[in-house]
């Protein structure tokens, strides 16, 4: 591993837009990484501390795995919150004051930011399993009384999954989700739906909350080209990358 010098410390700088290519990148889990406060779950203050000890491996710049308020059964992939820190892992202060100090210590920051879906536990999801037809709560998920629909698209885990459609009994109808039963898929054919998401994105990038140099990841099912929702959400990110 190239240990960088003062000179090659400069890819951890905003000016260049390829700056990864020369990135030293450390992935971590917050709740795994260092635990500040000692109740055995890892959280911001302990990442703060350890900041000078990344630093010091020639670390440019610092990776996190989901990090948002979660039921966790997907490590985190399965945000109930955009716009929060999972209580555990600290406070969105908390997370503030990692992210001025890594910047302030030349590290980027990469977040990770699921697009796809969302937890069942989303509020979101809450208020359309409960809408009534014509409530614009109902279109924020993908939902049909017929579970047929959309048979081109692979079950992605057939050891878990039958079918990606799955019966919601509050609903009273089948809600579709590429991904587990507990992360239904988000409606991009709903104009609301992108602009929710839009917001999401712009608080993580450069004109939010979370600092001018984070870099956000989406991870998305982008190989889909079933014509299902997923090919309207691959538009937005691609209109989303055009923008920056
Ligand atoms: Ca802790």
């Amino acid at each position: 591993m190239q240990i960088p010098t003062s000179e090659t410390q400069d890819v951890a700088k905003p000016a260049s837009s390829d700056w990864f290519k020369g990135a030293i990148i450390y992935q971590l889990h917050i709740k795994t990484f260092c635990d500040a406060n000692n109740d055995g779950i890892g959280d911001f203050q302990g990442l703060l501390s350890k900041l000078e000890y990344l630093r010091n491996l020639g670390v440019t710049a610092i990776w996190l795995l989901p990090f948002y308020p979660s039921p966790l059964r997907d490590d985190g992939y399965d945000i109930a919150d955009y716009y929060n820190v999972h209580p555990s892992y600290g406070t969105l202060d908390d997370f503030r004051q990692f992210l001025e100090a890594a910047h302030e210590a030349g590290l980027k920051v990469i977040t990770e930011l699921v697009l796809n879906h969302t937890s069942d536990q989303h509020i979101w999801f809450q208020r359309s399993r409960r809408a009534v037809a014509g409530d614009p709560w109902r279109d924020y998920y993908v939902w049909s009384d017929d579970p047929n629909k959309y048979q081109d698209a692979r079950i992605i885990f057939k050891d878990t999954e039958l079918s990606n459609w799955t019966y919601d009994p509050v609903a009273k109808s089948y809600f579709w989700h590429r991904f587990y039963s507990h992360q239904p898929d988000l409606n991009y054919d709903n104009p609301e739906v992108c602009s929710a998401m839009t917001c999401s994105m712009l608080l993580m990038s450069n004109t939010g909350w979370f600092g001018s140099t984070s870099w956000t990841l989406a991870r998305a099912p982008l190989a889909d080209s079933s014509g299902s929702p997923a090919v309207r959400m691959r538009r937005l990110i691609e209109s989303w990358g055009a923008w920056r």
